[in-house]
């Protein structure tokens, strides 16, 4: 936390005091996110918060309702398709099943590092997606980090592929996601995030994946200590707007919500890194056991069929094609 403050303040310190000294908005956008206070998504949607209030001489803010305060994932979507909630933070996970585009950046082992998935979110299949949610009354404003996400369970080291055999492993509300773990040989239940806890503790999951902040922030390492990063999946989370609460913005407002939104995303990278690290950290001193050196080319080559199920149209296949031709 300290040095999230730290560095919040050295990023974004000017107009942070800006803001602070500014009267109170004309209108308050509400805004979801699953993550409790201080975790980078709250972050950085609170800073883009602050830039609007400057940029719009206080016609416009941001409340952020942390920890699932509106509900979980997959029912703030739909609240938010409907204008009840202003604007949404969530991983593209959950948007599996809805816009069909988002299953790409989803496929397992699609990026070859996080880099790789910065290059193509900038770049124009992320803009295909952002414009692929304005078909389902939303807006996509910008992509934020969600690392890379791994196994945990309650039970044992995961060294190999086998060892998943028959285990239970929770996944976002995405049939892709169930599919995958299927493929690894293990079984998907897709539950929202806020029950996993309470099922690895009473055993009627045996663990579920996730990345470093996650990980920590839920407490799911209390209850599921072994961590194996073969890091099946970097899926980025996205930033939208309900297109009725955005379409009662003025032109000009509108860009500058657009525009905030991508001005916080350098910011919000940096304090993705600092976060891994300081998770990774605070686990470990906790006692999870984390494998880190694992082969996955099996994990890699067990996800053919997930790949042959979910890229069937010439523009899915495109999409697959671009990503793995961007450097
Ligand atoms: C987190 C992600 C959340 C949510 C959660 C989950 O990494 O930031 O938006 O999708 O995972 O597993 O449900």
């Amino acid at each position: 936390m300290k040095l999230r403050t730290t560095l919040i303040t050295a990023l974004l310190g000017s107009v942070a005091m800006a803001s602070a000294a500014s009267a109170a908005c004309e209108t308050t956008l509400r805004s979801s996110d699953t993550h409790p206070e201080g975790y980078p998504t709250v972050v950085a949607v609170q800073e883009m918060g602050k830039l609007l209030e400057e940029r719009t001489d206080g016609r416009l803010c941001i409340e952020v309702f942390a920890s699932a305060q509106l509900g979980e994932e997959k029912d703030t979507i739909e609240q938010t398709q409907f204008g009840v909630i202003d604007m949404n933070r969530v991983s593209l996970g959950p948007f599996n099943n809805i816009i069909e585009e988002t299953q790409i950046p989803s496929l397992p082992y699609i990026f070859r590092s996080v880099d790789h998935m910065h290059k193509v979110m900038d770049g124009p299949v992320g803009q295909q997606i952002l414009d692929a949610f304005s078909d389902h009354d939303l807006v996509g404003l910008a992509f934020f980090d969600g690392g890379s996400r791994s196994f945990y369970n309650s039970e044992k080291p995961i060294n190999s592929m086998e060892d998943l055999a028959g285990m239970k492993f929770r996944v976002m509300q995405s049939d892709m996601f169930v599919d995958m773990v299927g493929a690894l040989g293990a079984n998907a239940t897709p539950m929202p995030y806020g029950e996993v806890y309470s099922s690895i503790q009473t055993g009627v999951i045996d663990g579920a994946e996730n990345n470093w902040p996650s990980y920590d922030s839920s407490g799911h390492f209390e209850v599921a200590k072994y961590y194996t990063l073969d890091e099946h999946l970097i899926v980025p989370e996205v930033l939208m707007m309900s297109k009725t609460s955005f379409e009662k913005l003025s032109a000009e407002d509108q860009e500058i919500v657009r525009q905030s939104a991508k001005d916080v995303v350098p910011m919000m990278r940096e304090l993705w890194a600092a976060s891994e690290k300081e998770s990774e950290d605070k686990v470990r001193a906790a006692g999870a056991e984390i494998v880190k050196d694992i082969d996955k080319q099996p994990f890699i080559d067990a996800m053919v069929p997930v790949y042959e199920k979910y890229v069937t149209s010439d523009k899915l296949k495109q999409m697959v094609a671009d990503i793995q031709a961007t450097e």
